[in-house]
């Protein structure tokens, strides 16, 4: 196989589907090496077969506002590999969804999913739906009508999905009963990311920012450093933000700045717990904005509007907002006040001009599809948990989830280690990723 050739195929195919582009070139370009030393792949056509989706349902969705005012939105699922298991990944409800950006993310999640030793395939979904401003009643209305047209296609065995940005235990809420409404199946387990008294499981809403951590942890000690102390920046204030922050201050670091779409909020003494739970108010209020912390909090954050949290003095570097949300000239601020790691929480966080540079200075760096697998692979017990109708407790969880990210990091060290011995995390993953899925449909045959 040869990279250029196939991304000249797919550009020419999906010339608007930059999201989507940028995501298979980064895999493609990664695996080009290992993928040519086994013939059988080649021959089997698998780059060609693995980077299309086993398919895409598009959906229109009517629902009635406060107002009474009638609104059309797009909805999505799309249900990209199976070969290792049935569809599973988030839906994300923001106004920004388009095909590229669930191509993207479906495509990311096979990889990812394949990474967390569970067997789970890749799928993504979603919706333009807007949920910035939108009353609780809206919400739930919007949920409904996206459930009456996707809940024929996806069940426990078949296509299990999850929450993403714009999605958490609110909508996951409302989505289920309307699944249970129409579906008349009562068995729990065809969404995750559910409320602990009806299937959900414990520590699912940390396990994205504790796994995160958790594997940051293992970057650290494999470079002969250690958390405690350190100062972290971090974006976003959303679930996976608010699990991230608290596990590094259990841990003893220090968040010195949060952001959002408005600004940053800087931090100079550090986020507290008290803060940090704040943080779920502010993602509740459907407001989106993180100046809603300096107004709570007067005195102990600075709040500058239009800036990113890589313009603050840090150790470590935590996208944990949106794909991209990093460019290049973020990179290299950080770098020039002194930041010497960045692990990707945020999906696709960082643009391959940041990946290069934070690489190419030696810069500890991983990617997304390894750092927030904890995510997705908490969802995989907690349909562990349904499917053997119990559930576990926080300690079984958090043991499975330690296990699981380190697990993570050891693929990484088995595909990614150059030969001077420093860790190329993203070949490392992509490659672990890759091997698990391709085989997987060799042995399957041409389907
Ligand atoms: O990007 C992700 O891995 C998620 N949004 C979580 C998916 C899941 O199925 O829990």
């Amino acid at each position: 196989m040869n990279t250029n050739n196939i991304m000249a195929r797919l550009e020419a195919k999906y010339p608007l589907e930059k999201e989507y582009l940028q995501a298979v070139r980064e895999v493609l370009e990664t695996i080009e090496e290992t993928y040519n030393q086994h013939p059988e792949f080649e021959k089997a056509k698998i780059v060609e077969r693995i980077v299309e989706p086993d398919r895409i349902f598009t959906f229109r969705v009517t629902w009635v506002d406060d107002k009474g005012e009638i609104q059309t939105n797009l909805g999505y699922r799309i249900q990209f590999n199976s070969a290792i298991g049935p569809y599973k990944g988030g839906l994300r409800f923001h106004k920004a969804v388009t095909p590229s950006m669930l191509k993207f993310l479906g495509f990311e999640q096979t990889f990812k999913n394949a990474l967390t030793t569970l067997p789970m395939g890749g799928a993504k979904g979603g919706s333009d739906f807007d949920p910035v401003g939108k009353s609780d009643a809206e919400i739930m209305r919007f949920c409904q009508a996206f459930m009456l047209e996707l809940w024929n296609n996806i069940g426990p065995d078949t296509d299990v999905p999850a929450g993403d940005v714009g999605v958490g235990g609110r909508e996951i809420g409302y989505l289920d009963g309307m699944y249970k409404k129409l579906a008349r199946e009562y068995n729990t387990g065809v969404l995750t990311g559910k409320g602990m008294t009806w299937g959900g499981s414990i520590l699912r809403p940390e396990a994205t920012g504790y796994g995160a951590l958790y594997f940051t942890q293992h970057v650290l000690a494999q470079a002969g450093k250690e958390i405690k102390g350190c100062k972290i920046a971090l974006s976003g204030f959303g679930n996976v933000a608010w699990g991230a922050a608290k596990k590094a201050i259990q841990l003893g670091a220090k968040i010195v700045a949060i952001s959002g779409p408005d600004g940053v909020c800087e931090i100079p003494e550090g986020l507290t717990p008290e803060m940090n739970d704040y943080m779920l108010v502010m993602r509740a209020s459907n407001h989106d904005k993180v100046e809603d912390l300096a107004t709570r909090f007067p005195g102990k954050t600075v709040f500058t509007p239009g800036k990113k949290s890589w313009s603050v003095k840090c150790d470590i570097a935590l996208p944990c907002a949106f794909q991209n949300e990093l460019n290049g000239d973020d990179a290299a601020e950080l770098i020039k006040n002194g930041t010497w790691c960045c692990c990707e929480v945020s999906n696709m966080g960082c643009t391959p001009e940041a990946i290069h540079t934070f690489q190419s200075k030696g810069i500890l760096f991983a990617p997304g599809k390894a750092v927030n697998a904890g995510g997705v692979a908490t969802s995989g017990l907690e349909m562990t948990q349904n499917a053997a109708h119990l559930a576990w407790t926080a300690d079984e969880v958090d043991a499975k989830l330690h296990q699981i990210m380190s697990s993570i990091h050891e693929q990484c060290l088995q595909y990614g280690t150059r030969e001077d011995g420093s860790i190329d995390y993203v070949k490392g993953a992509n490659v672990a990723g890759f091997m698990k899925v391709a085989t997987a449909m060799l042995e399957q045959g041409i389907i």
